[in-house]
């Protein structure tokens, strides 16, 4: 049985990787077959955005599991954004510069730095293997979601993404901070695959 990953986020890609290590299937990445997709990604929700790159990847490849990951940051203070955007948010600016900018939103809206609670949001899209004679592309949908603190500053080196900013109060470290390993336990990445295990068990 094998698995493919539909994420060009190697750092997501390795992240998903890792957890499926306990998982039964062999494990591909878009590194691993011809051609790695691009997916228009306009769907209004994490879930949408989800199903549209599993099923562009189920078309190109019906002989793999597919598996693919929309995942974003979502700070209370500012209604939720990035949340979907989170990759695009910033344009082409690097994470450093990007942090900087979500500080200056922060600070506009006056909140208390003690509560810029966020979240982490994450939606596995699953596809199995073949083409119903529906033609409807049978895929589901698994999420999970961790909670955190935006920090006024970066710390750490570990993780991707807007993990340097992501504070974790019941560790006292940020995201970036925790190991790769504790980070897959209690991620929400990790919790939405832990969901898709349950139902591979049933
Ligand atoms: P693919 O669509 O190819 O999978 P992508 O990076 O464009 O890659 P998304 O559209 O799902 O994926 O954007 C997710 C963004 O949310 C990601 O680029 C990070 O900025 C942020 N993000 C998601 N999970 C994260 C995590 O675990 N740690 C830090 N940042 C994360």
């Amino acid at each position: 049985r094998k698995c493919l990953i539909a994420s060009s986020n190697v750092n997501k890609a390795r992240e998903v990787q890792e957890i499926l290590k306990d998982f039964n299937f062999e494990v591909l990445t878009t590194h691993d077959v011809e051609e790695e997709l691009e997916v228009i990604e306009d769907a209004d929700s994490f879930t949408g955005n989800a199903l549209l790159k599993a099923k562009a990847y189920h078309e190109r490849y019906p002989e793999y599991y597919i598996l693919a990951d929309d995942s974003g940051l979502m700070i209370e203070a500012l209604d939720g954004r990035p949340g979907i955007y989170s990759a695009r948010y910033g344009g082409d600016l690097s994470y450093p510069e990007k942090f900087k900018l979500i500080w200056s939103e922060l600070a506009e809206t006056g909140v208390d730095p003690n509560e810029w609670r966020a979240k982490f949001v994450c939606a596995i899209a699953w596809c199995e293997p073949g083409v119903s004679l529906s033609g409807e592309v049978d895929a589901r949908v698994f999420q999970g979601e961790m909670h955190g603190i935006i920090l006024d500053e970066a710390r750490g080196e570990n993780g991707f993404g807007y993990d340097p900013i992501f504070y974790l109060p019941e560790f006292g470290k940020t995201n970036a901070e925790i190991s790769a390993e504790e980070k897959n336990k209690i991620s929400h990445r990790g919790r939405a695959l832990s969901e898709l295990q349950k139902y591979l068990k049933n």
